[in-house]
């Protein structure tokens, strides 16, 4: 008798997904159910303190496409065993007698820059490192709440759950907080391995943080009046998978062997190493290098890069202006393949700019990077996408070798994983720079990941999926890219 499926639901920053995944002859096999358009939304439960610039996510509307897309999933397969849930990081819900307070605040909001010296005055940016050993982000949980604590509604709440810890409590009734992106709070304390009780204190949230679990524990049974919604059984479980994307994208990432360093490129790039310790020396700090905790206690030592955020952000602004002009809506695919045949640029931006983290205006705000670093100002859409791709690979290829030197080897290969493996033009001039060659794949990891840990877990499963990495290996066909391009403009 086969494996039951199973279904995750990915949600990243620009699109969610509800997914099935199952093993067929030992092979993971993903059908895409329902995708949805996720995307800042601005402050509307207005705290007088908060700036007019103040963004959140819908997480209504999230949950409603995430209710249509389960419905749907069960409808093409009754058989369903489990439900995953991942999503980008450091975000969270607050809660009161299992009410909702407000809505969730996204990390691009520009409050959390302004927190960071108040936090840093009681713990400097040094110590922070030492404790949680992550690079320094402003919209890491803990600046969030610092920010929040100028704001109302922190002393009033019970109850502080990370997004994909909110989702599994809407499908379960049950509050837990999975373990991997507990790591991006800046809450965990790298060398004890739980809640800094310094932290927790000092940023207003003890006793208000759920249990931590492991990816493959049981998070509880499906609501019954939401299995009668989905037409699915009482007995589908909900389980923690690796709950950060990041983790799960990794964790299903088919690295070539030890001296490999993997870039799981969406809205950001994440560039790094998988190790079986943290590296919390002052190199790691000064490099502004991470330590986030993956699957089965593995840590990825990446850096946060600005990844296709600058390729959406540039596209959704020009498609503004044409809305406005009534003129045809760009394409990201002309675009690309006339960038791919214009040379090498001469001056490029620095995507780790923290300068290009708020949206809007982005091929504005380009441009007039490039003219600060003497450049000058790209003429068309297509020269612009060019620097953006050259500016990426130039930054992934650095950050690599950077994140090999970190764990102690020569770098050999270099992964990409997710939406920004399908850039051509991205993965070959990585490989040009990185003077090593990448293997491109697979498109959707993250949901993998998700997949892969929830079938483990499943009754026989681990002997299936004892190496998450070969099934992967085995299901999808990766794309090879060796170094040839010129390695400076002509
Ligand atoms: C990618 C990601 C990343 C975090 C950011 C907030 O989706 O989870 O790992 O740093 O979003």
């Amino acid at each position: 008798q086969g494996q039951h499926p199973v279904a995750a639901i990915d949600l990243g920053a620009t699109s969610g997904r509800v997914m099935i995944g199952e093993l067929v002859d030992g092979k993971v096999e993903l059908t895409l159910v329902h995708r949805f358009a996720n995307g800042p939304v601005p402050l509307v439960e207005f705290d007088s303190r908060a700036s007019a610039q103040a963004l959140a996510w819908d997480i209504d509307e999230l949950w409603s496409q995430i209710r249509q897309g389960l419905q749907m999933a069960f409808e093409l397969r009754p058989d369903i065993a489990s439900i995953g849930v991942d999503s980008w990081a450091v975000d969270y819900a607050l809660l009161k007698e299992g009410q909702r307070l407000g809505q969730v605040r996204h990390y691009r909001d520009p409050r959390n820059e302004l927190a960071v010296p108040d936090l840093e005055a009681k713990f400097s940016r040094a110590e922070l490192f030492e404790r949680n050993g992550l690079q320094f982000l402003a919209f890491n949980t803990i600046y969030q709440l610092q920010a929040e604590k100028q704001e109302q509604r922190l002393g009033e709440a019970d109850q502080l759950l990370l997004v994909p810890d909110y989702i599994n409590w809407l499908l379960t009734g049950q509050a837990r907080c999975e373990w991997t992106n507990a790591s991006t709070t800046g809450l965990l304390n790298q060398r004890s391995g739980t809640w800094d009780e310094e932290l927790v204190g000092q940023l207003g949230v003890a006793g208000k943080l759920a249990p931590i679990i492991h990816p493959g524990d049981s998070v509880g049974s499906l609501l019954p009046e939401l299995a009668r919604e989905f037409g699915a059984s009482n007995s589908v479980q909900v389980v923690a998978v690796a709950s950060h994307d990041t983790a799960s994208a990794v964790a299903a990432t088919p690295l070539a062997g030890k001296n490999s360093a993997y870039i799981s490129c969406g809205t950001w790039g994440l560039v790094g190493v998988e190790l079986a310790e943290p590296v919390l020396t002052e190199q790691a700090q000064a490099a502004g290098f991470t330590n986030e905790l993956g699957l089965d206690g593995s840590v990825r030592v990446l850096k946060n890069v600005t990844g296709t955020f600058l390729l959406s952000e540039s596209v959704s602004y020009w498609n503004q202006q044409a809305a406005q002009a009534s003129e045809p809506e760009v394409q990201l695919a002309d675009l690309l393949a006339q960038a791919a045949r214009l040379p090498v640029p001469l001056v490029l931006i620095d995507p780790q700019d923290e300068e290009f983290l708020a949206p809007g205006r982005m091929p504005v705000r380009i441009s007039e990077a490039i003219s600060k670093a003497g450049g000058t100002a790209p003429e068309s859409r297509a020269e612009l996408i060019r620097i953006v791709i050259e500016s990426l690979a130039a930054s992934f290829a650095a950050q690599a070798h950077e994140a090999a030197r970190l764990g102690g080897f020569d770098l050999e290969d270099i992964h990409i994983v997710g939406g920004g493996s399908q850039g051509e033009l991205l993965c070959q001039r990585t490989a040009d720079l990185a003077r090593v060659p990448v293997v491109a794949g697979p498109v959707e990891c993250t949901a993998l990941g998700n997949v892969l840990v929830q079938l483990r877990s499943l009754p026989q499963g681990a002997d299936q999926v004892d190496d998450l990495r070969a099934v992967v290996r085995r299901s999808v066909v990766l794309r090879n890219y060796q170094p040839v391009g010129v390695l400076k403009p002509a």
